[in-house]
């Protein structure tokens, strides 16, 4: 009997609803499969920074830090700049337990029309690699002249050699294991960002010649944001920087039905500290507290974390659940064309797990 220690931050917005659904699927499979979750729910987040005027406390990363892993659901409300709730919680969590990977899986499962014309479950088969702790969301620049005319902001765009190599290599050794189309596609923008996506073509190169059995093909951003719609099923796994990342993965989510089925993992590779599993999605405030937001992104993270945590055969029970649960399209919510509630959903996939 394996027993894992899991942080669990639910809010802000729909993150609370889904995150209980995220749960009790978890729940109902770690007793069928004779595992023991201890959940410790940190109530952080914006209701947190309303109280006490930050999204953590001070030692939060302390505490964090004694866990297995991290389930979260969402963050952002609008009281509160976006900049501040992210600011103030996710980045300083993926860059202190240096998650240098977000893995995104974008797969259009069966049951699920695709926006795009004549895409049949399977066709589009994706994960995009994300850089997740440097690039263009690096903590670094600053402001000067604020509250004059001439107010100024710097970002720095910081890509080190180290950062991408080890982000890249990642992306080659999944494309071997999952040993489908072993290609590894590079998201670039060298010819106008001169300087970091330099660096980020230099280490593309010099990872890919360590993986001769591997394919490669290196997009500009732009023309990416192209073929994901044109032709999705040409790719196998994309390595991005942190902002083109999260760019692209928003298209291969609704491409693939909806944000609702989203997952992702915030992964440290070298396991010295506790990964961070959340749906791609935000809070969307629009649908909170109405009991209609779509469950399976944060259902289908729980499953990453689950096989993060070396429990394959539940992660892949659970994965199973929400195909059958898609598949039967009786209980969907309203982003699928559903009628369902998200607390419906939640109980049809641990009925779909037996
Ligand atoms: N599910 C996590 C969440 O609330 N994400 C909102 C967001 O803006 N994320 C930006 C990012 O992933 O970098």
């Amino acid at each position: 009997m394996s027993e894992h220690r899991i942080a669990v931050i639910k809010d802000d917005g729909i993150g609370i609803e889904v995150i209980e659904e995220g749960i009790k699927v978890r729940d109902a499979a770690g007793t069928e499969h004779g595992i023991t979750w201890q959940f410790t729910e940190l109530p952080w987040a914006s209701d947190y920074y309303f109280k006490h005027g930050h999204m953590m406390p001070s030692d939060g990363l302390d505490t964090l830090s004694e866990f297995d892993a991290i389930f979260l659901g969402a963050v952002g409300v609008p009281e509160i700049q976006d900049h501040i709730t992210l600011s103030g919680l996710l980045l300083p969590i993926r860059r202190s337990f240096d998650q240098y990977v977000c893995e995104r899986p974008s797969v259009l499962y069966p049951g699920i029309d695709s926006p795009l014309k004549d895409k049949q479950a399977g066709d589009i088969d994706m994960v995009t690699v994300r850089e997740n702790t440097e690039g263009e969301y690096a903590d670094v620049g600053g402001f000067q002249y604020t509250g004059f005319d001439q107010e100024m902001g710097v970002q720095v765009g910081l890509f080190t050699r180290k950062g991408c190599e080890r982000l890249i290599t990642y992306a080659f050794e999944l494309a071997r294991r999952r040993d489908k189309k072993r290609l590894v596609t590079s998201i670039t923008k060298s010819n106008a960002l001169g300087y970091g996506m330099i660096v980020w073509d230099r280490s593309f190169e010099a990872v890919a010649e360590r993986y001769p059995d591997i394919e490669t093909n290196s997009l500009l951003i732009d023309a990416a944001c192209m073929d994901f719609i044109r032709k999705p099923e040409d790719f196998d796994v994309i390595a991005a920087s942190n902002l083109f990342g999260d760019i692209l993965t928003d298209i291969g989510a609704i491409i693939t039905g909806s944000m609702g089925l989203a997952p992702s993992g915030n992964i440290d590779p070298e396991r010295r500290f506790p990964s961070m599993f959340e749906p791609v999605h935000g809070s969307a405030p629009d649908i909170m507290g109405k009991g209609i937001a779509n469950p399976m992104a944060a259902i289908l993270s729980a499953a990453m974390m689950m096989r993060r945590l070396g429990d394959d055969n539940t992660a892949d029970s659970v994965e199973l659940a929400v195909l059958r649960t898609l598949e039967l399209g009786e209980t969907l919510t309203p982003d699928l064309g559903g009628t369902s509630t998200t607390a419906q959903v939640g109980d049809a996939v641990v009925s779909a797990l037996s």
